[in-house]
């Protein structure tokens, strides 16, 4: 018999096709009714698979009284209670390295689209505007500057590797340094104050949350600007919608945000963000290999092999 696998979100058709191949599949986004539906195959569950965003609460995994493994579909782990998993004896399995040059990819482009002011000046061209109005305002350079990489894992190493092709100079700050070849700063104000750009990539989670606060971004100040590519709840959105209403702030460019898919209206109003829809693994390519990775990952656990990419629960 097919383990019963239980998955939260629609997947691409190729990775339902692959999930339903080897497992019983139950979709909680089709229950209308999501407690009733829990009830009703909550017992049967032995697996789930899940995105970054979704996780898995200790909620969802108490309705499930037999799982045995969640596979999330990223690398993201701050959405699944880890604590409890590891209490309820449950196995963790994430999807990291494949994604991580689409996201440093989307890093290098909000920065540079809003360093350059790529949307506004496309708008300016499609709207007739440069036509009637004449030229844009004149935008700021990238290459040659500073940046700071906030987190420097290995999605900040890959962006790092794009920003050296600019002739930017890399600093970095994490809780602790590690061996790499850019500076460390142990304190993330400090850095700010010594860079133009922060490149958010650090981990989400309690451990992270506001860490880019008022004090940092106004350290990055008037001429900085600010990429975050990690998670939301790593900057104070309203101290960042402040600074940028009053221009304490050059500008940023933004794929996540802290209540996602709700990115307030004073935010999305800004005319010096660039905005994305978490979107940083979201390429064909990356989706694809992503999606396989969690099957192989409840695969091998079904059958008693190792994880391919385990998540260490300590
Ligand atoms: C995805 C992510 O957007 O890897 C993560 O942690 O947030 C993203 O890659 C998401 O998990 C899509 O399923």
């Amino acid at each position: 018999m097919k383990p019963d696998v239980l998955v939260m979100k629609p997947p691409t058709p190729d990775v339902a096709e692959a999930l339903e191949r080897s497992f019983a599949v139950h979709r909680l986004w089709e229950a209308e009714d999501r407690s009733a539906f829990l009830r009703e195959i909550g017992a049967t569950i032995r697996g789930i698979a899940t995105t970054g965003g979704a996780g898995a609460s200790a909620e969802l995994m108490r309705a499930l009284p037999n799982l045995e493994i969640v596979a999330v579909n990223g690398v993201g782990l701050d959405a699944v209670d880890l604590a409890y998993a590891k209490e309820a004896g449950v196995v963790v399995a994430n999807t990291p390295d494949v994604l991580t040059e689409d996201v440093a990819d989307m890093a290098l482009l909000l920065l540079l689209a809003a360093a350059r002011e790529a949307v506004a000046g496309d708008a300016h061209v499609r709207s007739g505007a440069w036509e009637r109005e004449g030229a844009r305002p004149l935008s700021r350079r990238v290459h040659g500057k500073r940046a700071g990489i906030l987190g420097l894992g290995r999605i900040g190493r890959a962006v790092a590797r794009r920003l050296e092709a600019l002739d930017i100079q890399i600093v970095y700050h994490n809780r602790r340094p590690i061996e790499s070849p850019y500076v460390y700063y142990s304190d993330l104000e400090a850095l700010a104050r010594d860079v133009d750009f922060l490149v958010v990539t650090a981990a989400g989670g309690e451990g992270s949350r506001g860490l880019v606060d008022r004090a940092v971004i106004d350290a990055l100040g008037p001429d900085g600007i600010l990429v975050n590519v990690a998670r939301g709840t790593v900057v104070d959105q309203e101290a960042l919608i402040e600074a940028l209403r009053e221009n304490r702030l050059a500008a940023a460019g933004l794929d996540v945000f802290e209540d996602e898919p709700r990115v307030p209206e004073s935010l999305r109003n800004l005319p010096n963000v660039v905005l994305q829809p978490h979107h940083g693994s979201g390429t064909v390519e990356t989706r694809a290999a992503m999606g396989e990775l969690v099957v192989r990952n409840l695969e091998a656990h079904f059958a008693g092999r190792l994880l391919p990419t385990p998540v260490d629960l300590g």
